[in-house]
């Protein structure tokens, strides 16, 4: 294999997998590969949902010859109590993200650290939200905005305020349904206290709460981390990059920034571009910095920066193991507390730098929002003076990479779109255009991919599968978190990858000059594809259920992933899960997710492991959309 000779397959990322774990071996250390094998046999009471450990009577665990638990909880109520509770956690994850982003803006001052990037942006928001802007110093705007996100956490009456963003339809299912969400933590907090020992047993209510918990995620606490995250940061726009473990630099000094949380990884993107940093790495013998993504933070960073995404979930260990990072600090959520011991098998510093992720064995510098840049500083020197300490015997640097174009928030993709047609050049950024496309059939429809990768199934492949068959069929895919970065190492998010396309589809990726597949960000950032299908719902004057756009996660994993295919179903638009949840225990469950929902919010789940088949209902699912309203 020779850097970018091809376009990467399935079987050149496993040689490279295997080759790695080779590495590891031989460093006596382990991988996730390894206890995938130790964790071969699943606990069938875990996987199903029937095992419940919500009181100290149990753990009580459901069977043919034990059908109740002590408490006569039968297995339907158990998994609805477990399903409940990750929709629970999901949604805290995201959000709570997002109240330390508050906090940050809360904290933003013209000297900084942290300054306001967008002012356009918080000038809207701040209209929205009812925030005076006018004769008011931009700071002074940004804090109160601040104060009312923070309120959206706790407010003893009312609705998530972004609600009324949704189309007037959705917005009026969730309030006859009783799903329309309260403050955040509020949300949280009754699932917490229905799934406690004494209280709902009943599948149902249960559904709908986690619904009503998501929704405050989905058109809460990520919208608002979405449009902070901006504010602070900048609007992204589209730009290039590249993907995959080839952008290790064997010349420079590594650094991973890792996690989900922008407040550390700008201020250490900042540092890392510094003439006096680079000078400094000069100064022990490398030729610069060269800082790479891992995880969302890589999304987040690529589309700000353009800094290079190194790897996704899977591939956090491997990082490590090519021998050439010198730090790797991470945030929060979807860190292997393993990267901490992998990293003493090297050189690599490990650095943790929230209370919220807090693990045996790193490096623990806690960010502070006054110090943050200073901090940065000290981390980012800690990596140089650990150049001198790479040892060249444990090198590897696999030969992929590729090319990527990301960065395409809503507004982007409706500008670029505009290019498709002519014949509303009165109407530029508006959604008519992409409806013109999916109406005249040159786009059938749209997916949005998004997700984690998993061992569950053979890594990445599910995902690969779907989208070139998607693309094949002119089906227009936007992706977010682990899925993009997926996307950019199999070569299918830049302008070259139209070649797998159909021909409408190709026509519209030549005309506009965008790839088939947009990179939206981060998973806390699928509240920009809920905007997105909402403007075209609401142009188009056709309800969200109806249109041919729908949702796929092939290879889920977290608790995330529950809360937003569940804000994802409750916005009316179907969710294709190549991962089954853990309620296959209850038949009234199984039934609750698949058709259940689609009486409360018009959507549910398809769920089906085999790829191949998940991408053919995908397909005819757009298709009957398309054919059910007469185009
Ligand atoms: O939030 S896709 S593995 S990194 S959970 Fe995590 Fe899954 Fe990746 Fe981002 Ni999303």
């Amino acid at each position: 294999m020779k850097l970018n000779e091809h376009i990467t397959t399935i079987e050149d990322v496993e040689e490279v997998n295997a080759r790695l774990h080779e590495q590891a071996v031989q460093v006596g250390a382990e991988t996730y590969q390894d206890r995938v094998k130790t964790q071969a046999t699943h606990c069938k009471f875990g996987e199903g949902g029937i095992c419940c450990k919500n009181c100290s009577m149990g753990p009580c665990r459901i069977t043919p010859k034990a059908p109740r638990g002590i408490c006569g909880a039968d297995a339907h109520a158990i998994a609805a109590r477990n399903y409940a509770r990750s929709v629970a956690a999901g949604t805290s994850a995201h959000s709570d993200h997002t109240r330390e982003l508050l906090h940050v803006l809360h904290s933003a001052k013209p000297e900084g650290p942290y300054t306001i990037k967008d002012e356009a942006k918080l000038k809207a928001l701040a209209a929205e939200w009812d925030v005076k802007t006018e004769g008011r110093d931009i700071y002074d705007v940004a804090h109160e905005v601040a104060m009312v996100g923070l309120m959206e956490f706790g407010k003893p009456e009312g609705f998530q305020l972004f609600t009324r963003r949704a189309p007037k339809e959705r917005q009026e299912t969730w309030s006859k349904e009783g799903i329309l969400p309260r403050a955040i933590d509020r949300e949280i907090a009754t699932v917490l206290h229905m799934t406690h020992i004494g209280n709902t047993a009943m599948p149902e209510a249960l559904i709908r709460q986690g619904l009503r918990a998501s929704l405050s995620n989905g058109w809460g606490g990520s919208m608002i981390g979405t449009e902070i995250t901006d504010i602070l940061f900048g609007t992204p726009q589209e730009r290039e990059t590249t993907g995959d473990l080839g952008v290790l630099d064997g010349d420079r000094v590594n650094i991973v920034v890792h996690g989900h949380d922008p407040a550390m990884s700008e201020m250490v993107v900042a540092v890392c571009e510094t003439k006096e940093m680079n000078d400094l790495a000069k100064s022990v013998g490398a030729k610069g910095i060269n800082v790479v993504g891992c995880c969302c933070t890589a999304n987040e960073v690529a589309m700000r920066h353009g800094i290079p995404m190194a790897g996704n979930f899977l591939q956090q260990e491997n990082v490590i193991l090519t021998g050439v990072i010198e730090l790797m600090c991470v945030d929060v959520q979807c860190i292997f507390p393993a990267g901490a011991t992998l990293a003493e098998c090297f050189h690599t510093k490990f650095v943790t730098t929230s209370p919220i992720a807090r693990i045996p064995g790193a490096i623990h510098v806690e960010f502070k929002t006054e110090s943050a840049l200073d901090q940065a500083k000290d981390l980012v020197k800690m990596a140089i003076e650990n150049f001198k300490n790479r040892d060249a015997a444990k090198v590897y640097i696999p030969p992929l990479k590729q090319k990527a174009v990301v960065g395409y928030p809503t507004d982007q993709i409706i500008r670029r779109l505009d290019g498709v047609t002519n014949s509303h050049v009165d109407v530029l950024g508006s959604y008519r255009p992409a409806i013109d496309a999916i109406k005249s059939g040159v786009l059938r429809g749209a997916v949005g991919i998004v997700g984690c990768n998993n061992p569950r199934v053979r890594p990445e492949f599910s995902h690969v599968e779907i989208m070139k068959e998607l693309l094949k069929n002119d089906i227009l895919v936007v992706a977010t978190g682990c899925a993009s970065q997926v996307a950019t190492k199999y070569g299918l998010m830049n302008n070259d990858s139209k070649w797998f396309c159909g021909d409408g589809l190709r026509r519209v990726c030549t005309l506009v000059g965008i790839p088939p597949i947009l990179h939206m960000g981060a998973c806390v950032d699928i509240s920009r594809i809920l905007r997105l299908v909402a403007g075209i719902s609401e142009d188009w004057g056709v309800p969200m259920p109806e249109l041919p756009i729908v949702g796929c996660a092939p290879e889920w994993m977290s608790e995330k992933a529950v809360s937003i295919a569940n804000y994802v179903v409750s916005s009316g638009i179907d969710v294709y899960l190549g991962i089954e949840p853990q309620v296959t225990g209850s038949s009234e469950m199984m039934e609750w997710i698949t058709q259940g929902t689609r009486k409360i919010t018009g959507a549910g789940f398809i769920i089906n492991t085999d790829p191949k088949e998940l991408v053919q209902s995908i397909i005819e699912g757009i298709e009957a959309k398309r054919t059910a309203l007469g185009i």
